[in-house]
């Protein structure tokens, strides 16, 4: 009886052993490339990469022309989830909104912005802790430009759903205002 259970173990064990080394299981290694946008200036791609048994996401975003790669942004450990494209100040080129999970319990977000100064994108803004955190674009002061529109959940107990609105003026991006939008409180 012992020797069976132990012939059992072996071949549960060989079996694990050949899963594990099989080159399915080594391809569940995260890689994948997803266009963003397209125009004279290039593609915009967007890589996902996770390394095998990691949590952690090295996202890039890199810009592909001419066979040629140029990396913009390294998500450093964040999980990009959207890449928004606008021309948030008016000024005739698009800035890049970067909406990255953090992960956690409280399903935080974090957003960067990139503007393109002199042929090359920088950060110019970056902002962090919106549990739930769902972005959107509107114009919501009617200048033509939209505003960064951010429904989240706020650190209460309970927690209560409120709105943020981030707009960019004169090179900086400033709070609009905050409003609490729980119609149950
Ligand atoms: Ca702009
Ligand atoms: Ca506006």
């Amino acid at each position: 009886m012992i020797t069976r259970n132990f012939s059992l173990l072996l071949g549960t064990a060989f079996i694990l052993a050949t899963a594990l080394l099989s080159p399915s299981f080594l391809l569940a290694t995260m890689n994948e490339k997803i266009e963003i946008s397209s125009d004279a200036n290039g593609r915009l791609m967007l890589e996902k990469r996770q390394a095998e048994g990691m949590i952690a996401r090295e996202d890039r975003i890199f810009i592909e022309k001419d066979g040629e790669t140029k990396v913009v942004f390294e998500s450093e450990g964040r999980a990009v989830e959207q890449v928004l494209q606008a021309d948030f100040d008016g000024n005739g080129s698009n800035e890049m909104l970067i909406v990255m999970e953090l992960g956690g319990s409280a399903d935080l977000r974090e957003l960067s912005l990139l503007q393109l100064k002199d042929g090359k994108y920088q950060q110019i803004w970056e902002a962090t802790g919106f549990s739930a955190g769902k972005i959107s674009l509107s114009d919501q002061d009617s200048d033509g430009c939209p505003e960064v529109v951010i429904e989240y959940f706020t650190d209460d107990t309970p927690p209560k759903e409120a709105r943020a609105i981030y707009s960019l003026k004169n090179g900086q991006m400033t709070l609009l205002k905050t409003t609490l939008t729980d119609k149950a409180g």
